[in-house]
């Protein structure tokens, strides 16, 4: 079942995250063999990152995805040289990665006017070409879209997720009691008194097997490569998708979703992570949670719960494990707080290491210079008469 609310629809109806286009260089112009002259070499494909576009305005404004570089102008007695064709650009969203048909990548659009060249345009045709142009290059090109945003929603479906966005952001998301509600990601910001924003993604719940394509697989995790940290949100009573799957506790979920990151990719255990301990208004929570805390404390003591390739090969360190409750708003103050510490702790190194690597060079530059004063205190300067 697919349900869309009103709002979502008008937030973020028809949100796509990827596109393929087809594009092709202009074709070079037609020398003039009688006089030596050569033809205007073909238009290029470019694109470009601008900042507010989506690739849903692409689609709809170029329905057939086609996007062809002018051809370059023939040589004439008037003139020789043949003009160039007129370059194409395709104004992309931030955040895009370009690849190819076989999935090579070409280029990432990480800032507003980064630009990559998609396809060449032909050569004119000049004296080495028998004055024949050559054609345009032909590609099709996937364009990817990650979002960017400071913080990464992790979890299993029904975890609360979604109900934690809207407790701490502005955002609408649908919420409701049965699994893969949330089937796009979707963005909300949290506001802090000084008012710092703090952007947060929710995406789709990942199962165990989303390797293997199981539940909506692993196509949403690219969004999170981007974000700074990633907040998992295990649910304290555990999770079992269906009568005829494994009945999973809160920390078989925890190891769980660290194996599908791993799985995903490697990189991902490196980013800071929070855990936010879910549904603490239930009945019995406090026992579990303090049970959760140790197994996570000593997780190579409970390795029996698992099958040999469900065991990660290196657990997360968690900045903050925090205890809430999304429906009652227990712990959710507390947990702002913690990505907010968490999040500044991360600048503040990075601002750290950026200085240090300043100093560095500054230091290196001052060695050089000492050395080449040094080099030159005894040579004699002769004046020129
Ligand atoms: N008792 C209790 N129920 C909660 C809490 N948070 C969420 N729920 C309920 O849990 C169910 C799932 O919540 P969602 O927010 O849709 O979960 P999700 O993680 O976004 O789920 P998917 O989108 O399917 O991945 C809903 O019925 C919520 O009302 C909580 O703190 N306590
Ligand atoms: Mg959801």
């Amino acid at each position: 079942m697919v349900r869309c609310s009103c709002s979502f629809l008008r937030k973020y109806g028809n949100f796509m995250d990827n596109l393929r286009l087809f594009t092709k260089g202009g074709a070079g112009g037609m020398g003039y063999p009688r006089l030596g002259g050569e033809g205007g070499k073909g238009g290029d494909v470019w694109i470009v990152a601008k900042k507010r576009v989506n690739l849903k305005q692409i689609k709809d404004k170029y329905p057939q995805k086609r996007f062809v570089a002018g051809d370059g102008a023939n040589s004439r007695i008037s003139a020789l040289k043949g003009e160039k064709g007129l370059d194409c650009e395709i104004s992309a969203p931030v955040g895009i990665i370009v690849t190819d048909e076989r999935g090579q990548i070409i280029g990432e659009l990480n800032k507003e006017d980064d630009k990559i060249l998609i396809a060449q345009g032909g050569l004119g045709g000049n004296l080495l070409s028998n004055f024949l142009p050559s054609k345009g290059q032909k590609r099709i090109i996937h364009l990817d879209l990650k979002l960017i945003a400071d913080i990464g929603l992790v979890g299993f479906p029904n975890a609360g997720k979604s109900s934690l966005l809207s407790k701490i952001s502005h955002a609408k998301p649908d919420i409701a009691d049965y699994a893969f509600t949330t089937i796009r990601p979707q963005l909300g910001k949290i506001m802090y008194n000084d008012l710092k924003q703090v952007s947060v993604a929710d995406l789709p719940g990942l199962i165990e097997g989303a390797h293997l394509n199981k539940g909506m697989g692993h196509k949403f995790l690219k969004h999170i490569e981007r974000t700074k940290q990633l907040l998992f949100v295990v649910d304290i009573t555990g999770f079992q998708l269906s009568s005829k799957t494994k009945f999973r506790s809160a920390f078989e979920t925890v190891i769980l979703l660290t194996k599908e990151l791993e799985l995903y990719k490697e990189d991902l255990m490196m980013k800071p992570s929070l855990l936010a301990v879910n549904k603490m208004d239930l009945p019995d929570a406090k026992d579990k949670f303090s049970e959760l805390v140790k197994q996570l404390q000593n997780p190579k003591d409970f390795s029996h719960l698992f099958g040999k390739d469900e065991i990660p090969g290196k657990n997360m360190e968690f900045q903050h494990i925090i205890p809430i409750s999304a429906q009652t708003g227990e712990g959710i103050e507390e947990l702002k707080n913690c990505l907010r510490i968490s999040l500044d702790e991360q600048s503040n190194q990075e601002k750290e290491k950026f200085s240090e690597k300043q100093l560095l060079n500054l230091r290196n530059s001052n060695l050089l210079y000492s050395d080449l004063s040094s080099k030159y205190a005894n040579v004699e300067i002769t004046e020129f008469h």
